[in-house]
C-alpha cells in the first residue's frame, strides 16, 4: 500500500450541468468527497490507495463504495455504520457563477469517525498519509481521529500531506483556525489556496514541509517554481482541487522533479474541470500524458 487516505466520502447528486439547483430535475449519480477524490486521482494514475472512513449501511453507502472499489482503491478498512447513513451532497455546475452546495452530512456515518477505530496496522508500509481540513471539522471525534491518524503516520514513516479544504459551511473562520491550522503545521506537503493561508492566518515561510500555494489566478507555486494553469474549456470546476493534489502527490511518489509535478497537478486539474462531476475527468497514465503532450504542442 503506497498511500492511505481518511475522509468522508458522500453520495453526490450532480445537476445537469448548467442548470441551477432549484430548477434541475435530472441529476446525476457520482462520488463526492474531497479525500476520496484524492484516493480516485491517484488509483487511476496507477498507485495501491487504501481508504479510510465510515458510511451508512444503506443504499448510497453501498453505491459509494462500490464507486470507490470501481477505481481499486482498497475499501478493508471502511466501516458502514448500521446507525447513520451516508452523507449527501447536492449541487449544480456551471463554468463561471458560484456552484450551489448542499450537504446533507450532520450526524452522517463519517461524523462518527473516533480515533478509537483507527489502527497501527491500516497505516503500516504507506508511504504517504494524506488528509483534510474537512475530517476535523466534522465533529469532535472526527477531530481527534485526524489527530490519531497523523500520529500512525509518523510513527509509520509516512510522509504527511494536508490540504486545508475549507469550506465555511463546516463551520465558522475561528474554528477553522482553532483546529485546521495546526494539523498544517504537521504535514510535510501543504498544498493550500492563498486565500485558505490568509483565513488560517497560517504564514506559509513558517510551515516546515514543502508548501504547494495556490494562488487566485489559477497559477500555483512551490518553492521559486511557477506553473500556470492550463486554459481548457470548463464544464465543472469542482475538484479541480483535489485533482491537482492527485497530480502533485502522485508526481512527488514518483520521485518527479517539482516542477514536473507541479506541471502534471496542473494538467489532472484541467482533465478534471473538463467533465461533470468531481472524478469523471481524472485520467489514468496514458490519458494524463496524451494530455501533457498536447499542452505542450499548444504552447510551442
Ligand atoms: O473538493 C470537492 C469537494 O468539495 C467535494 O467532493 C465534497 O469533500 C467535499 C466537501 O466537503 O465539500
Amino acid at each position: 500500500m503506497s498511500v492511505v487516505v481518511c475522509g468522508e466520502a458522500m453520495l453526490l447528486m450532480l445537476a445537469e450541468p448548467g442548470i441551477p439547483l432549484e430548477r434541475a430535475t435530472a441529476f446525476r449519480r457520482s462520488v463526492a468527497g474531497a479525500e476520496s477524490n484524492v484516493a480516485a486521482g491517484l488509483a487511476r494514475l496507477g498507485h495501491e490507495v487504501r481508504w479510510i472512513g465510515r458510511l451508512g449501511a444503506d443504499p448510497a453507502g453501498t453505491s459509494v463504495l462500490a464507486m470507490l472499489r470501481a477505481d481499486g482503491i482498497d475499501t478493508r478498512h471502511a466501516v458502514m455504520d448500521p446507525y447513520a447513513p451516508t452523507g449527501l451532497l447536492l449541487r449544480d455546475s456551471h463554468p463561471s457563477r458560484a456552484i450551489d452546495v448542499q450537504y446533507y452530512r450532520a450526524g452522517s456515518a463519517a461524523s462518527r469517525l473516533s480515533p478509537g477505530e483507527l489502527a497501527p496496522g491500516m497505516v503500516s508500509g504507506a508511504r504517504l498519509v494524506h488528509v483534510t481540513g474537512i475530517t476535523p471539522m466534522l465533529s469532535d471525534s472526527a477531530h481527534q481521529a485526524t489527530l490519531r491518524l497523523l500520529e500512525l503516520a509518523s510513527e509509520a514513516g509516512a510522509l504527511i500531506s494536508f490540504d486545508p479544504n475549507i469550506r465555511l459551511k463546516l463551520g465558522p473562520p475561528d474554528l477553522w483556525r482553532e483546529r485546521v491550522a495546526p494539523l498544517m503545521a504537521r504535514a510535510d506537503v501543504v498544498l493550500a489556496g492563498a486565500d485558505e493561508l490568509e483565513l488560517l492566518q497560517v504564514d506559509p515561510a513558517a510551515l516546515d514541509g514543502l508548501v504547494v500555494i495556490k494562488h487566485r489566478d489559477k497559477s500555483a507555486t512551490c518553492g521559486g517554481l511557477r506553473q500556470e494553469a492550463f486554459e481548457v474549456p470548463v464544464t465543472d470546476p469542482v475538484g479541480a482541487g483535489d485533482a491537482f493534489a492527485a497530480g502533485f502527490l502522485s508526481g512527488l511518489l514518483r520521485g518527479l522533479p517539482y516542477e514536473v509535478c507541479l506541471r502534471e497537478a496542473a494538467a489532472v486539474a484541467a482533465l478534471v474541470v473538463q467533465c461533470a462531476t468531481d472524478t469523471d475527468g481524472l485520467p489514468d497514465r496514458a490519458a494524463l500524458d496524451r494530455a501533457l503532450a498536447a499542452f505542450a504542442a499548444a504552447k510551442t
